[in-house]
């Protein structure tokens, strides 16, 4: 995938698949031929992509110390994506006790409030995914075993770190920019929770390290403060990020 080149390239295949219907009768070397340029134009199937599983843990499902409304209904989509996929990475929010984003370090703050850090305006949560709880496991659901890596993020207890790639602060990397760099995997299909905090920085900072990068939005969810879900869409779209729909890899 490339957010120009590849719809074109694949309007291009399906244009010549409609031309040898309407012409010719297929031999069976023909439909071998055109069977595996279907398999190798079929997303996920490439060696170059590779799913990107952000933050579906039990602390953002209902339920949850955080929980993102309807933020169970997207595991089912996920583990149909992961099918589909010959290289899954999973991220996991990871924060210490006390950690500095929570409402609960900043005396009178209440969650949702802001602070000042040192890197910027951080948002205060709940304590949520705190290090080797329940809370911050990964969700039970999840049905991908196949999948190579899980990243952890946020374990620093004086910065957080929404992006899969960078902490807020913008200097700590997580590693994740090297690994797929090393790996190969260059398209990054992107997917889980939130859509407009860590699903959001990460499509941004993916962009930034190079990536081509599409965010599946029926295979997300989002948290949605004061018009951040709208926010997070426009500053994806002016960064390059493509917008897409479950249906256009599951049927491809
Ligand atoms: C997230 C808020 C705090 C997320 C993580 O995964 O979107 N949001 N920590
Ligand atoms: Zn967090």
């Amino acid at each position: 995938m490339n957010n120009s080149s590849y719809p074109i390239n694949r309007r291009r295949f399906l244009a010549g698949m409609g031309a040898i219907g309407a012409g010719a009768i297929a031999s069976g070397s023909m439909l071998a031929t055109l069977k595996s340029a279907l398999a190798s134009n079929m997303i996920g199937a490439g060696k170059d992509d590779v799913l990107l599983v952000i933050d579906v843990q039990n602390c953002f499902l209902p339920g949850g110390t955080l929980p993102v409304s309807d933020g169970d209904q997207i595991i089912p989509i996920i583990n149909k994506l992961g099918q589909k996929f010959k290289n899954v990475v999973f991220t996991q929010d990871w924060h210490t006790p006390g950690h500095e984003s929570f409402a609960s370090s900043h005396a009178g703050k209440a969650p949702f409030d802001t602070v000042e850090m040192d890197y910027g305006t951080q948002v205060l949560w709940p304590d949520h995914c705190v290090q080797g709880t329940e809370d911050a496991k990964l969700a039970a659901g999840l049905d991908i075993p196949h999948a190579q890596l899980i990243v952890r993020k946020g374990y620093n207890s004086a910065v957080d770190s929404y992006s899969a790639f960078v902490a807020a602060d913008g200097k700590t990397k997580t590693g994740l920019t090297g690994y797929m760099k090393e790996r190969g995997l260059q398209n990054v299909y992107m997917c889980g929770l939130a859509t407009d905090f860590c699903v959001n920085w990460s499509a941004q900072d993916g962009r930034k390290a190079g990536l081509n990068v599409a965010v599946i939005e029926d295979a997300c969810r989002a948290i949605d403060l004061n018009g951040s879900l709208q926010a997070a869409w426009d500053a994806m779209k002016a960064s390059g990020v493509k917008r897409m729909q479950s249906s256009e890899i599951l049927t491809s």
